[in-house]
């Protein structure tokens, strides 16, 4: 009886591990078949072990980890396996030794330039001491191949695009037929003509570092961030071999946002006739009050500031709980009715102080809700003109008490419903949905808003969600749920007295 679900398990472990480890050889398998001389794939489980070089010329030149530098790290993707991440300290750097590729070559690296590597100057990924050659991310920001000739002449290639940083990109730097390239993430760039062949100037103690250049230590402009598979040939890989390789390896795409329809729509009315200025947009609705989220709907859905400042210049600004209390703007929103912000002010707005200033509102709902749609309003009077931009980003979570602070994108609770960005204009809605129907089963819905750019406050009315609450569990479920625990114990106890009859009375006290 037992045996079962082991064999299940077993079964389903062998399935996953085959699967690992398909997709782990890809990448390995499409440089391994170009032969390079060195590749370095940073596997190892420790920094006491060498740096093993997997190339032709392996057993030759495996590389000594030195410094501040990590293993066992995410790299692009799970087909390059585990990346390493260096400090960025003089002295941190993996060392190669020493060893001439021949008249040619081709270095290939995948790196990660931390955003806390210093600005305007170079981050050394792979680099010879006597400077034949260097793959580098320069002060500029481009991918650069740095080069010298045997007559000591220097080329150098850059990339036509930047690098992101705290993003992987794929590095290749040619040297060749006297002309030196470079590639970033398969795209060519400029090629200078040199001359000549490869310097191999160095004696001891020469050599070649991954992640600094130089001594290591003195103005060797050591790597920040994270480098994997560090591939070094005797010969120019093609545009289509390098293109093969960054395919193989290239980070995968972002998972699709569920708010797949944004709509944004304005309706400069500039009388301000309320509330027909928010009434007759193109296709989004007029701003409801009986929308899931409303007050007056009656389904307790709570909405606060989680980030910034909850009422910037009160008492003439509007509270944050004005987002869905079904009024939209229908008085006192005149910012120039007395003197700007006067008595009148903008109560029935809710909004942040534009600049430096943004913040979160965050919308909870008492159970989980199959959320449908989303709508946001803003708007002004046309005497204070263009507060009606929207720029924000809808997350949603089903979690309990999710964590609203800091990057939503690296935290499990929240998914990114969608981007908005619109405006500025008077009076403008935003409407969100999804092709399949639904934007997700979410108990809270975090605004995150930003400056609308236009260097003024963006005064927010209304936010309307359409959707409908999952049910609780049904009393027929839970029955099953019963009947199924019951079983299980009375099968228990028939097992214990066929099988252990010797220590049933143990059992039973
Ligand atoms: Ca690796
Ligand atoms: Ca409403
Ligand atoms: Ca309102």
């Amino acid at each position: 009886m037992t045996a079962k679900p082991h064999l299940s398990l077993l079964v389903a472990c062998v399935a996953s591990c085959v699967a690992a480890s398909t997709v782990r050889a890809q990448y390995d398998a499409v440089v391994q078949g170009d032969n390079p001389l060195y590749y370095y794939r940073f596997e190892e489980a420790s920094t006491a072990s060498p740096a093993v070089n997997e190339g032709l010329f392996a057993g030759l030149n495996d590389g000594t980890y030195t410094g501040g530098i990590t293993l066992g790290l995410p790299s692009s993707n799970p087909a390059l396996g585990n990346a390493m991440r260096l400090d960025g300290a003089a002295g941190t750097f993996v060392d190669l030794g020493l060893f001439h590729p021949g008249d040619s070559v081709t270095v290939e690296a995948w790196v990660n330039l931390s955003s806390a590597a210093p600005a305007g100057t170079f981050h050394a990924a792979v680099a010879r001491w006597d400077g034949s050659y260097e793959l580098d991310v320069a002060n500029s920001e481009l991918a650069n191949f740095v080069v010298r000739n045997d007559a000591n002449t220097f080329g150098v290639a850059a990339s036509g695009a930047g690098v992101t940083r705290d993003a992987w990109h794929h590095l290749v730097g040619v040297f060749d037929s006297g002309n030196v390239t470079v590639f970033l993430d398969g795209v060519q760039g400029t090629t200078q003509a040199v001359g000549g062949v490869l310097q191999d100037a160095g004696p001891v103690p020469d050599r070649i570092l991954i992640g600094g250049t130089r001594s290591g230590t003195v103005s060797s402009f050591n790597f920040n961030g994270s480098i994997d598979e560090v591939a070094i040939y005797n010969y120019a890989l093609s545009p289509a071999q390098v293109s093969a390789h960054y395919n193989a390896g290239s980070p995968p795409p972002p998972p699709p946002v569920p708010g797949d329809i944004v709509v944004f729509e304005t309706n400069n009315e500039p009388n301000f006739a309320l509330p027909a200025a928010f009434g007759s947009f193109p296709t989004i609705p007029s701003p409801s009050n009986s929308d899931y989220a409303d007050q007056n709907s009656g389904n307790g859905v709570t909405i606060a500031v989680a980030q910034g400042s909850p009422n910037p210049m009160a008492p003439n600004s509007g509270d944050v709980v004005r987002l869905n209390d079904g009024v939209i703007m229908d008085q006192d929103i005149d910012c120039c009715d007395v003197g700007g912000n006067g008595p009148n002010g903008v109560v029935d707005a809710a909004w942040f102080v534009d600049g430096s200033q943004r913040g979160r509102w965050l919308m909870t709902m008492p159970t989980l809700v199959d959320v449908e749609s989303i709508a946001t309003y803003a708007g002004i009077a046309a005497c204070c003109q263009n507060r009606g931009a929207q720029n924000y980003t809808v997350w949603g979570s089903a979690a309990e008490n999710p964590d609203s602070a800091g990057n939503l994108a690296n935290n499990a609770d929240w998914v990114k419903i969608a981007d908005v960005s619109g405006g500025p204009a008077l009076q403008t809605a935003a409407q969100i949905s999804s092709s399949t129907g639904s934007l997700g089963v979410y108990r809270h819905l975090l605004f995150d808003i930003s400056s609308g750019g236009d260097g003024v406050h963006d005064f927010y009315g209304e936010i309307d969600v359409v959707g409908a609450p999952i049910p609780e569990p049904s009393t027929v479920a839970l029955a099953l749920i019963g009947c199924t625990a019951m079983f299980v114990a009375r099968r228990m106890r028939s097992i214990h007295r066929s099988g252990q009859a010797a220590s049933d009375t143990q059992l039973v006290v």
